[in-house]
């Protein structure tokens, strides 16, 4: 199976986020991507740099405001003073119930907070240039996909599937799944899956489609109650309008056994090939491993070679995107677990 990796990510490398109030390094960093690459090479596969440029589907998933706002935020950020280079811009008001989003504030903190969903989304002046070079390769790997490829991984970071219509959120700016989505559609697919196994819900994707009922969103994950993002991801958010029907969430209790996962798993394809899709989007978060330092389901290293393989059982081409995992020395490992499981299987 084809990679497409970008180097730009590394210029996306925010000193710290805040975790427990205190100041924090990222848990979503360069190095993870770097192990990931590492891997890849050790184990002979093929890597190769986006091609497509994802200008034109950019639209056709974010507002043209927030991508205005995202493209020139650290230029922003700079011109209210040139110190603010060392420093790093966090949102510290919301547009919660009742009060409003339509207005862009002139405030860059106005701004900030009218397009985040939290605090930790941490940005540098390179996030701008690596949530593009991510969101290329998305829409490289589904053109691939229309040329014929029967799967393509794309390991990139920043991941997207927190990120919505209008904002970023949980280290994600640009939408990769559904920009992958979003082209296959363009190319011609009619109907697309979206599989969603990050630990955490993807809350961006599932809005973004949720009124479609040409792309289906299905996820398992921790379950909102307990786990970020806490305000969506509830079984009972089935689609609306067009879309009802079309959106399937499976959430898990904190602490799930593989064994439970791998059910919800099988219930989450089934649904997937009654779908009759044409293609398949795979948001692949690997924080559902064991040792990840924020998340809570036991998935093992062998563990990701069984989920590769049970994608490939969907037979369907398949577009694999990055998400979360943060478990950075395993990531790897984790990560070509599933490739090597989907092209033995
Ligand atoms: C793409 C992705 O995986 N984003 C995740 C963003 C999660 N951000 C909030 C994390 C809060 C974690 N709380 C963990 C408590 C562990 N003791
Ligand atoms: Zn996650």
């Amino acid at each position: 199976m084809i990679t497409l990796y970008s180097p730009l990510h590394e210029h996306h490398a925010p000193a710290f986020e805040f975790f427990r109030g205190q100041r924090v390094p990222c848990f979503e960093s360069p190095a993870r991507a770097g192990f990931v690459l590492n891997e890849l090479k050790a184990r002979g596969h093929a890597i190769r740099t986006p091609t497509t440029d994802s200008h034109d589907v950019l639209p056709q998933i974010h507002s043209p405001r927030y991508l205005a706002f995202l493209e020139s935020a650290w230029r922003q950020w700079l011109a209210l003073d040139p110190a603010n280079a060392a420093m790093q811009p966090f949102p510290s008001v919301w547009p919660v119930r009742s009060l409003r989003s339509d207005r862009e504030p002139v405030n860059f903190t106005g701004k900030l907070g009218l397009y985040s969903m939290d605090n930790g989304s941490p940005m540098d002046g390179g996030t701008w240039a690596a949530a593009k070079a991510g969101a290329d390769a998305a829409a490289s790997a589904a053109m691939l996909l229309s040329g014929g490829e029967r799967a393509v991984f794309c390991a990139t970071r920043p991941p997207g599937h927190h990120a919505g219509v209008d904002f970023m959120g949980g280290y994600c700016f640009l939408n990769n799944a559904a920009i992958a989505a979003q082209t296959l559609r363009n190319q011609g697919c009619t109907r697309v899956a979206v599989l969603d196994v990050d630990y955490h819900h993807g809350n961006g994707t599932q809005s973004i489609f949720y009124q479609r009922a040409d792309v289906l969103f299905v996820s398992l994950h921790g379950d909102p109650r307990t786990e970020y993002p806490f305000y969506l991801g509830h079984a009972d958010e089935t689609g609306e309008g067009e879309g009802a029907g079309f959106n399937l969430n499976l959430p898990l209790a904190a602490g799930t056994p593989s064994g439970d996962w791998f059910t919800a798993l099988d219930a989450a394809c089934a649904r997937i090939a009654q779908h009759q899709a044409d293609a398949l989007v795979v948001s692949l978060g690997l924080d559902t491993f064991e040792g990840d330092p924020i998340s809570t389901f036991h998935l093992q290293s062998g563990d990701f070679s069984r989920l590769g393989e049970r994608l490939k059982k969907l037979g369907l081409p398949t577009v694999l995107v990055m998400e979360g995992g943060y478990a950075a020395l395993e990531l790897g490992v984790n990560v070509v677990n599933v490739l090597e499981g989907f092209e033995g299987a």
